[in-house]
């Protein structure tokens, strides 16, 4: 039989994929990557916001080691383009995706995280790059999106002397946006993802698939794409309906932060 790599769980607007390869400390291999796509296109069809965390006491030790050793070069090549595939699934999809983590987020593992939109972790989580001591490259897109969100410079660091980041450390380097007491990031992540799902669609479309779009433009054309995305939300039937409901006084006020963070460990950025 199979082995299950994934747990799956519906809780009202979201999808819970629980990453549930413990023994091996949830590392990557190309089953895992198979069962990835097909827990993120189910979640994407099917709910309005994906929640990933892992079980165990790691959130993902990376890349399967001991299949990889095994494989081609050629092998190789192939395997780190339909990680890219899965990732850009997650990335680029319908729906938006929080990771919730804690433990070892090394390699794949934070090359996953760097995927979805929002990276909560509780204070045991850490974070390495030890593609250098292991002979190797990144191959899950890590050059690109962790060298975006962290900086090159700081990736070469990580990559050149192996390391390690802290939860605190990795909130200044911007891996991560909210950073939570041990156990509790996937409360967290579910929380966020709640008030995520009660969004416009679209306008979490938009915020997915177009802001990282638009980074990739000059400012002219950018700032054009900008206007062009902020009509086409404004003329949907929700926009409509949510704007005349500010309109005619009906729609909550935004509340200040002394208001808004009953929950004082918690540190948004
Ligand atoms: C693994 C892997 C793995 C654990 N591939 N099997 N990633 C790394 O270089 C990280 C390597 N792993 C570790 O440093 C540690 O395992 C941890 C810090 C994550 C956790 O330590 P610990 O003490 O809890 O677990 P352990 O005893 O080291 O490992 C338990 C089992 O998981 C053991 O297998 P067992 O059969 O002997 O029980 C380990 O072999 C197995 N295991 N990590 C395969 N990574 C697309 S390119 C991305 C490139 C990268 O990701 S490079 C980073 C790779």
């Amino acid at each position: 039989m199979k082995e299950e790599h994934f747990t799956y769980e519906v809780r009202g607007p979201i999808a819970l994929i629980g990453f549930d390869r413990a023994e091996k400390r949830n590392a990557i291999s190309d089953g895992v990557i198979d069962q990835l796509e097909a827990v993120v296109r189910r979640a994407s069809a099917e709910s309005k916001v994906g929640v990933i965390y892992g079980h165990g006491r790691h959130f993902s030790a990376g890349l399967d080691l001991v299949e990889f050793a095994r494989k081609s070069p050629t092998e190789s090549l192939f395997g780190s383009q339909r990680w890219h595939a899965v990732f850009d699934q997650i990335q680029r999809g319908r729906i938006p995706f929080v990771a919730a983590l804690h433990g070892a987020v090394i390699g794949g593992g934070l090359e996953l995280a760097a995927s979805t939109h929002l990276r909560v972790a509780d204070e045991t989580a850490f974070f390495a790059l030890p593609e250098g001591q292991r002979g190797i490259f990144v191959g899950g897109g890590g050059s690109v999106r962790i060298a975006r969100m962290m900086t090159a410079a700081r990736m070469t660091d990580l990559m050149l002397t192996g390391r390690t980041l802290d939860v605190v450390e990795a909130e200044r380097f911007s891996l991560v946006n909210y950073v939570v007491p041990p156990g509790k990031a996937l409360d967290k992540a579910c929380e966020l993802a709640d008030k995520i799902a009660k969004n416009a669609p679209l306008s979490n479309y938009a915020i997915t698939n177009a802001l990282p779009r638009i980074q990739d433009l000059s400012q002219e054309n950018g700032l054009f794409v900008e206007s062009l995305l902020s009509s086409y939300t404004q003329g949907s039937p929700e926009a409509i309906e949510r704007l005349e409901m500010f309109v005619n006084k009906q729609s909550e006020r935004v509340a200040p932060p002394s208001i808004r963070s009953g929950n004082k460990e918690t540190v948004s950025r």
